[in-house]
């Protein structure tokens, strides 16, 4: 199998876009598609601060690469969540990517933060870690963002997270998410930092071969408590349907993002927080609300 745009042997072959690609035109293909996706959603300029969110993944190893390459001026940013074994090599294997790229990392740490890492807060308020991870992660990210002064940032969901999220909101009628669903949140407030999805454009599988030809070096597992997520069976339900009718996934995602915008928006009117000041549809937002509930936990064992 040759490539499509030179004479070299193809090392992949991606039938939604129809073509056989050598590592090197394979490589510009991805940086391709990321420029599509920021131009098209307009979801970054050149010169901006962009914090890119690091879990040691695939994906967002990726897009900081990618990023970096485009010529964007990226910062690492992780959190350590406090997921026993995950937490450390997670962080160890982030270490390293930055090291390597000479970039600068931005770390914090849940445990700094509530006294406690994830899954024992979880364990204290009898609720599964992830109910709680996803709202401390917005949370801190958007600080931290606001607090440097950066303007955008950035994670690495590709096509195949993307699908699965809109597949399972469509799954549940949850229109509220539909209209929230998008590559690129805007900030409306000062203290509400853009968030932006560059990888929205490149299925899962083309991410994976993006780290392995570049080479990255990323972390293979996943958090153990992953497992359960329901996003796994979406996203084997849309694989299946790509092997028959390949591109299904692209014009799913890219489809719904034309209509989404008659979708009406569901969102309660945003204040600021009465404890910390940033933007919440209550008085007083999820995280300090938390922070309540578990100084109030640890009041009880006193
Ligand atoms: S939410 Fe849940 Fe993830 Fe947090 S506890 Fe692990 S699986 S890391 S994306
Ligand atoms: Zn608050």
């Amino acid at each position: 199998m040759k490539c499509r745009k030179c004479d070299e042997r193809a090392v992949i072959r991606i039938r939604a876009h129809n073509l056989a690609l050598c590592r090197e035109d394979f490589l510009d293909f991805v940086l391709d598609r990321v420029q599509k996706a920021i131009r098209t959603y307009r979801l970054l300029q050149k010169g901006e601060r962009v914090l890119v969110a690091l879990s040691g993944g695939k994906d967002s190893l990726a897009a900081f690469d990618i990023l970096q390459r485009l010529g964007y001026q990226v910062e690492a940013f992780h959190i350590e969540l406090g997921i026993d074994g995950f937490s450390e090599a997670s962080l160890e294997k982030v270490k390293a990517f930055v090291r390597e790229r000479g970039a600068t990392l931005h770390l914090l740490r849940v445990e700094d933060e509530l006294g406690m890492g994830v899954v024992e807060a979880a364990r204290r308020l009898r609720r599964p870690p992830c109910s709680l991870c996803g709202m401390i992660k917005r949370y801190l990210m958007n600080r931290f963002a606001y607090e440097r002064g950066f303007s955008a940032v950035v994670t690495g969901h590709n096509l195949d997270d993307e699908g699965a999220t809109l597949l399972g909101n469509l799954l549940r009628w949850q229109t509220g998410y539909l209209s929230r669903q998008a590559p690129l949140l805007p900030s409306s407030h000062p203290r509400l930092i853009k968030k932006v999805k560059p990888l929205v454009l490149l299925s899962e599988r083309e991410v994976l071969a993006y780290c392995l030809l570049r080479p990255i070096s990323y972390l293979p597992d996943r958090c153990p408590y992953a497992k359960g997520a329901t996003s796994i069976p979406q996203k084997e339900a849309l694989n299946l349907l790509e092997l028959h009718s390949p591109g299904t996934k692209l014009r799913f995602y890219q489809g719904f993002l034309q209509v989404r915008e008659s979708i009406p928006q569901e969102e309660g009117e945003l204040r600021e927080c009465e404890v910390c000041g940033f933007l919440t549809v209550r008085e007083k937002c999820q995280f300090c609300t938390l922070k309540e509930r578990l100084n109030a936990t640890e009041g009880r064992r006193r």
